[in-house]
């Protein structure tokens, strides 16, 4: 593993560095001074937690150091050594994630663009930080760019995809029907096409119940930050055509895919389209497995009736651009919708199927879903993109709490969705909507200021499979509270959640491929893996620590059975260390959310 912290510090180590006085303000504010006296060089002390890629000017900023040193803490400008602001840390604490004593270093009154260090006295200087009005820009489009590096069906040219170019992977063109999908019109063994879409995530294959949810973060961040996404170039083949922003070119490759996913002859939709087994950790065009549609049921039905009802809306004003197709999206969502009444409880069960069908599939299941949520889902999807009243009436609004998102939880989707329209609702849904939201962000607010690392996440249970998108699904409902209430507490909270992704962490890491000071390089991810070049593909977050062992690694290999400190940088640790797409959409929502709420502040 290649470790960038020596790299980046070396640049600075030349540097002498001005201690602070401790002629500070008094206890828990920070506050900003001129200068410091007495002068010492300081070690670098990586056990310093600290966001590795940046904080915005207006953001809330936070270090957890160790329970050590004298209290005291100070902000160095990394240039000149002179400290521009100094505090006292917070009183010591424990997060039982991690079980470690730390405090906290509070320096959000600090607010000038620049390169800093953070100076504990008596342990030592974190790595150089900065303060940035645009320090998510480069970040949301590398995130966004990742769904690009992971298409299906397509060479990626070096013009586009740089050191990452790669021969075209799995056609697709030719899919057979397995017998778990058989029906009269297409029979076991029937050949049909369904080229394009991005591979779910390390592995090669395509997941409608997994591609719902993403397409509800990247067509909401463009519903929500019309304004931001139009200005973005992602250099991918498509950009700038028709005037259309990349992020809808991009999502676009996905959504031609999942349209072929319906079959014609019912409107029912397929769960998958995948091999029967893992590939081998090979470059995409060199496997020929046949590739299966398998099981069509009523999760992936759903999902696809609401993520389609939703990008009709939001393709509507470049249908000539994508060749009519919001009228085509509606259609096929409402046909999606009558297959999933008439047969309302088709669940996805593998093991099941794999009594009773060859061959055995056992990729991924995404199985047990809550139906009736992601049936909410899709009914107030038709409802917003119609207005028709019939669609709100199948939700019952009022009986329902907001969920953070999950690719089995569709609850929050809906809320988010509604939020995004409140001038469609009637007064009595608006008020619905605005109380969900300060209920569900006060009780995020209250985790992060009752957690020792000021992040939430308090209990082993919020370290599943996938823990990082768990942070950043937070972090995109905090985006929502804010967004109806202005309310900034919530606003700082999300900008903590990231934090927590990006490096203020007890395992060290950035958890996004290429970006911070100690950075991931060996993800679950077969194209970084067999592509021979050292970097991984950039701009994807790994799934981050899992309480409990479920892959190739054994036990004995994780550096701690920890909640938050179960996490390797190794190819064995799917389970931790793999990337997704529902992990990466709202990476870019909220790392696209946080520039565009605050570009006034720039
Ligand atoms: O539902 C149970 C719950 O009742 C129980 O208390 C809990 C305790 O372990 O487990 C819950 O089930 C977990 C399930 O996710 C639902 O959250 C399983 O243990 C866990 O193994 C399962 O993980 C999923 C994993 O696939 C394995 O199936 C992840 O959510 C899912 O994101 C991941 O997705 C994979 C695809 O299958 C294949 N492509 C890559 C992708 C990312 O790793
Ligand atoms: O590579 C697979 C990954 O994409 C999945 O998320 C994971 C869990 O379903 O499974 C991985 O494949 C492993 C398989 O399950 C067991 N044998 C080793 C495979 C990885 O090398």
């Amino acid at each position: 593993m290649k470790n960038t912290v020596t790299a980046w510090v070396a640049g600075f180590a030349s540097l002498a560095l001005v201690a602070c006085s401790g002629n500070g303000p008094d206890e828990s504010d920070a506050e900003v001074v001129s200068n410091g006296n007495d002068s010492d060089v300081n070690q670098v002390e990586p056990r310093i937690r600290i966001n590795q890629v940046g904080f915005l000017p207006g953001a809330a900023k936070l270090a957890v150091v160790p329970d050590e040193g004298d209290g005291r803490f100070s902000v160095l400008d990394a240039e000149t050594g002179e400290p521009v602001l100094t505090g006292d840390l917070s009183i010591a604490a424990v997060w039982a994630p991690a079980d470690q004593q730390v405090r906290i270093a509070d320096f959000s009154d600090l607010t000038e663009p620049g390169e800093y260090r953070l100076r504990v006295p008596g342990l030592g200087e974190s790595q150089v930080f900065r303060i940035q009005p645009e320090a998510y820009r480069s970040l949301n489009d590398a995130a966004l760019k990742a769904f690009y590096f992971n298409r299906a069906s397509t060479e990626l040219l070096p013009e586009h995809a740089g050191q990452w170019a790669r021969p075209a992977g799995h056609p697709d063109t030719e899919v057979e029907i397995h017998p778990s999908a058989a029906t009269e019109d297409r029979p076991a063994g029937t050949i049909v096409s369904a080229p394009k879409g991005w591979y779910d995530a390390g592995d090669f294959n395509k997941y409608i119940v997994n591609s719902g949810i993403t397409m509800h973060a990247l067509l909401s961040a463009y519903e929500h930050f019309p304004a931001y996404y139009a200005a973005q170039d992602l250099t991918i083949p498509e950009s700038g055509e028709g005037g259309a922003p990349d992020i809808l070119h991009e999502s676009w490759w996905n959504l031609e895919w999942m349209l072929e996913m319906q079959d014609p002859y019912d409107g029912g939709v397929y769960h998958k389209l995948t091999t029967a087994r893992f590939a081998d950790a090979v470059m995409p065009h060199t496997t020929d497995a046949t590739r299966y549609m398998v099981a069509k049921g009523t999760e992936a039905t759903l999902n696809f009736a609401a993520t389609m009802a939703m990008a009709s809306r939001v393709y509507a004003p470049y249908d000539e651009v994508f060749g009519e197709v919001s009228e085509r999206m509606l259609a096929a969502a409402k046909d999606a919708w009558e297959w999933a009444e008439a047969n309302p409880d088709v669940r996805y069960d593998q093991n099941a199927m794999n009594e009773v069908y060859d061959p055995d599939v056992v990729t991924g299941a995404y199985s047990n879903a809550n139906i009736d949520l992601v049936r909410a889902w899709a009914a107030t999807e038709l409802y917003l993109t119609t207005g028709d009243r019939e669609w709100r009436e199948q939700v019952d609004l009022e009986r329902m709490t907001v969920g953070i998102p999950s690719w089995s939880n569709s609850g929050g989707l809906l809320w988010m969705s509604l939020a995004g329209h409140l001038d469609q609702l009637a007064d009595a849904d608006r008020t619905l909507v605005e109380g969900r939201f300060q209920t569900l962000g006060d009780g995020l607010l209250a985790q992060v200021r009752g957690s020792a690392w000021r992040l939430g996440m308090n209990v082993p249970g919020d370290f599943f499979w996938g823990s990082n998108s768990y942070a950043l699904n937070q972090a995109m409902m905090l985006i929502q509270a804010y967004r109806l209430s202005e309310n900034r507490e919530y606003l700082d909270a999300a900008h903590k959640k990231m934090d927590y992704v990006l490096g203020r962490n007890p395992t060290g890491y950035s958890f996004v491929t290429g970006f911070g000071l100690q950075q991931v390089m060996d993800p679950h991810h077969r194209v970084s893996y067999a592509d021979d070049i050292e970097d991984p593909v950039p701009g994807f977050v790994l799934g981050g620590p899992h309480n409990s062992v479920q892959d190739d690694c054994g036990a004995d290999e994780y550096p701690s059975n920890l909640p938050a400190l179960s996490f390797i940088d190794h190819w064995c640790s799917y389970s931790t260390n793999e990337v997704a797409i529902n992990w990466n959409a709202p990476l870019v929502y909220v790392t696209g959310a946080l520039q565009a709420l605050t570009a006034d502040e720039r």
